[in-house]
């Protein structure tokens, strides 16, 4: 493959842009080597500035699940333009995107719309803080819940992907709040709870980790947490940033059939246009500005652009759920071949897989903690990247990441990502 143009733009990027990129992992730096400058999309496919075509596996981190250009988000994003881009005053489509997504997500009782994920899990933190009074918070080693201070100790996605132990600009009073604990070792929460009584204002958790590889909870591990949060009065937030209306319509919850107080969205809620929200229990969200002193505003928040984006995306998604049980064959077919041939070249992996979320990690031991998918190889992930990349497969640059599959993929996609895998050598 050609990639003169990716490299000319990657180059007069670094000149103008911190690394060449407005967000770490994009700049390849731990698989190493030139990104890819993306012209245009559709469907399942990338193209490249070169001309390239490659089957995506990222989906822009998660929100294309129906595939890229999807006709009616288009339609419906070019009529609304129509009547200007953004106003700073009420709408009725964002009331429309409120009574949706609470149909899909029964206990979202109020919800408050933002621009991103970390604006929505840093506002359900701040809710939780200001609702008790309290001021630490324990978050998951590996868990990524976007890059506001609290979040930054022992974080996940590109944090991991870079090495950074700990993040120059948080101080230290804002890291001491924020506890950690291995994901799925619910004795260690015990633990902080026990040691911290009265202290701890939410536990937050990604319900299905999407942010050092895909690591699923373990069984019972959700329901113990939320025991914990009920017996403390600890506000349990799910981050469904990842997981939202791509697990299932409710998301995690509705998988695991268990209830947070807050949740977080983003990536899909937005259809691609950058969204991000908050939402639970009536008794917590009324905190919020205006109805209570708990602050939070945006002038791009709702922006009507960005609702009909995502309320047209979950719509679909809405009246077609048959879209997840496709999801979840086609991805399985997908981790099975990948796992034979790898098995067939002996070559020892993990592949996790739930839903249209799954990841491959090298390495012979289980991956289900930051741990474990620490000590897998990442030179061979690296590797095995470059080979997949220079086949026409993009995967996300980093071990520490999912691969989201998106409903366009069809079967010769995945027959030819299982020929590039077949001729993947060590
Ligand atoms: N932190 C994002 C994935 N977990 C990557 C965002 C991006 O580069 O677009």
């Amino acid at each position: 493959m050609i990639h003169t143009k990716s490299q000319q733009l990657f180059e007069r990027a670094q000149n103008h842009i911190p690394g060449g990129v407005n967000s770490p992992v994009r700049a390849f730096k731990s698989v190493g080597g030139t990104p890819v400058f993306i012209k245009k999309a559709k469907g399942a496919y990338l193209f490249d500035e070169d001309g390239n075509r490659y089957i995506d596996y990222i989906n822009s981190w998660g929100p294309m699940i129906l595939g890229h250009a999807h006709q009616p988000i288009i339609d419906a994003i070019r009529a609304k333009a129509e009547d200007s881009t953004s106003f700073g005053a009420p709408t009725e489509v964002e009331i429309q995107m409120a009574e949706l997504v609470k149909k899909m997500v029964p206990n979202v009782e109020l919800i408050r719309m933002v621009n991103s994920g970390t604006e929505a899990c840093m506002s359900a933190v701040r809710l939780a803080r200001g609702y008790t009074g309290r001021n630490k918070i324990i978050k998951f080693e590996g868990c990524y819940h976007g890059h506001a201070d609290s979040f930054l100790v022992k974080a996940g996605s590109g944090v991991a992907t870079l090495g950074i132990q700990s993040v120059p600009g948080v101080q230290s009073y804002v890291a001491q709040d924020t506890l950690t604990a291995p994901y799925n070792d619910i004795e260690e929460v015990v633990r902080l709870t026990q040691a911290h009584p009265n202290e701890i204002a939410a536990i937050i958790i990604e319900p299905v980790a999407g942010n050092m590889g895909c690591i699923f909870p373990a069984t019972g591990f959700l329901n113990s947490l939320k025991k914990v949060c009920i017996q403390n009065n600890i506000v349990l937030i799910f981050d469904e940033v990842m997981t939202g209306f791509r697990l299932a319509r409710g998301g995690a919850q509705e998988l695991f059939n268990i209830q947070a107080d807050l949740i977080t969205f983003g990536k899909i809620i937005g259809g691609g246009l950058p969204v991000g929200a908050f939402g639970g229990r009536k008794e917590i969200m009324q905190h919020i500005a205006p109805l209570g002193n708990v602050y939070q505003a945006g002038t791009l928040s709702g922006n009507p652009i960005a609702m009909i984006a995502g309320y047209t995306l979950l719509n679909e998604l809405n009246t077609n759920p048959s879209i997840y049980q496709a999801l979840d064959k086609k991805t399985k077919v997908l981790c099975e071949g990948i796992h034979q041939i790898l098995e067939q070249k002996h070559i020892p992996h993990t592949i996790n897989q739930l839903g249209s979320m799954m990841s491959v990690h090298f390495g012979a031991h289980r991956v289900v903690d930051f741990e474990s998918a620490k000590a897998c190889d990442n030179t061979l992930f690296n590797k095995f990247f470059h080979h997949m990349l220079e086949s026409g497969v993009y995967l996300p640059p980093s071990a520490y990441e999912s691969w989201f599959i998106s409903q366009s993929l069809v079967k010769e996609d995945i027959q030819q990502t299982l020929e590039a895998v077949a001729h993947f050598s060590l």
